[in-house]
């Protein structure tokens, strides 16, 4: 690489990664071959359209990745519409309100401090700005209460009703979320993106043929680029007519969301990257893949409990933990900051009913998937459990967090990232 400043800067980022551990639940390493095709002479071309209808010359290549994207998001996840072009999951988001609602509808989210995301309804989000946005919670016990959910389904009578999470332990009961969305005939909307490789390996309930509309990110569980995938069922879609917003045509309100509605160009080095991730997730290696990761999350769970560490709703079902550290008498930023240190990455979160600020709240939240990705299993997640007690009980002692930080790199040592 010519540009030496550049280049040194990404081998600081691939010698941070590879020295420490990621346990920021809503990332993973993607494989050589992603980052190959995410290098890739795609990114130079423009194609604003859909294959075989596109406003841009010399196209027929890029349909061709883009049809192969959507043939093997639609055999992975069961269902007859996939659009690949959504830049991230909150554009995906936005075009998802855009195909289903109008501005000023309300629409029913997770807030984010009890797990939820932005995108969800939050009132200085674009979707509490431009909709009537009501925000449902998790109980005293950190477990969503569908009591709750339900009763303001009937109050609120939300058009769409949201579910996903990026901070919360446990499993969707995608059937009690339908007939909640159906107490006012609302849209029902997954977004899975924390979930989607534990949706695909089988290790979480999936919610195809239950929820109208599915949306993930392609960079966390499912192991892929930076990207988006939006589902649906229902006729092939014709971006070109305007449609009823009927179920039949979420194909093409989906895509016509996209463009001519939000996004321009398709990001092509992307879709061929989001391709190849799709095909990995298809092996037989993925779905062993996604059941270690919830192995290593409950391993790691019981090791924190077993030294009184005060987990949301007791412990996991999925990818992540989320850590109460009241009882530690340190605060989720000063844990951040001290187990960074030690070269373990995670991210100060809060804890449903924080008393403090989201700068500054209560927990912290960390995950297995990049870790599992790197070949770790339940032996190394007891030794991980330890080693984050020794850094949050004694977060201020500079010389054994640099002691931490030796041990954590001989172990990292021996499990490098994907080639
Ligand atoms: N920022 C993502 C996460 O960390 O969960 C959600 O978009």
């Amino acid at each position: 690489m010519k540009d030496k400043k550049i280049e040194e800067l990404i081998a600081a980022e691939v010698r941070r990664q590879s020295d420490g551990l990621e346990m920021i639940p809503s990332e993973n390493h993607t494989s050589g071959d992603v980052l190959q095709a995410l290098g890739s002479r795609l990114t130079d071309k423009y194609s604003e359209g859909y294959p075989g209808m596109r406003y841009y010359g010399g196209c027929e290549v890029v349909d061709k990745v883009e049809n192969l994207a959507r043939e093997r998001a639609k055999t992975l996840f069961g269902v007859t519409h996939a659009n690949v072009q959504g830049y991230s999951g909150s554009p995906a988001n936005q075009a998802i309100y855009f195909a289903l609602v109008n501005p000023g509808d309300t629409v029913m989210g997770l807030h984010l401090y009890y797990g939820g995301h932005m995108t969800h309804g939050l009132k200085v989000n674009f979707s509490g700005v431009m909709y009537n946005s009501v925000q449902y919670h998790t109980g005293k016990d950190g477990y969503l209460d569908y009591e709750e959910m339900a009763a303001m389904a009937q109050k609120e009578k939300p058009k769409l009703l949201m579910v996903g999470a990026t901070a919360y332990p446990r499993i969707f009961d995608w059937k009690k979320l339908r007939e909640i969305a159906d107490i006012c005939g609302a849209w029902l909307v997954a977004d899975i993106s924390h979930i989607a490789g534990l949706v695909v390996a089988g290790a979480h309930p999936s919610p195809v043929g239950i929820a109208d509309v599915i949306m993930t990110t392609t960079h966390k569980t499912l192991r892929g680029p930076r990207g988006a995938l939006i589902l649906c069922n229902g006729n092939p879609s014709n971006p070109l007519k305007k449609a009823e917003r009927t179920p039949e045509n979420l194909p093409t309100l989906i895509d016509r969301a996209i463009i001519p509605g939000l996004q321009g160009g398709p990001h092509n080095h992307q879709t061929a990257a989001i391709a190849v991730a799709l095909r990995e997730a298809a092996t037989p290696q993925f779905k062993d893949y996604g059941q270690q990761i919830v192995k290593n999350a409950k391993t790691l769970a019981a090791g924190l409990s077993a030294k009184g560490y005060d987990l949301v709703t007791g412990g996991t079902d999925n990818h992540l933990l989320l850590i109460d550290l009241t009882n530690k008498q340190i605060s989720g930023k000063e844990a951040e900051k001290a187990l960074g240190k030690a070269g373990i990455t995670v991210n100060k979160n809060t804890v449903p009913f924080d008393p403090r600020s989201p700068f500054d709240p209560s927990g912290i939240r960390l995950g297995t998937p990049a870790l599992t990705t790197r070949g770790m299993k339940e032996d190394q997640m007891q030794q991980i459990a330890g080693w984050i007690d020794q850094a949050i009980t004694h977060y201020t002692d500079e010389k054994l967090l640099g002691n931490l930080r030796a041990e954590i790199k001989e172990l990292a040592a021996l499990f490098p990232l994907p080639a």
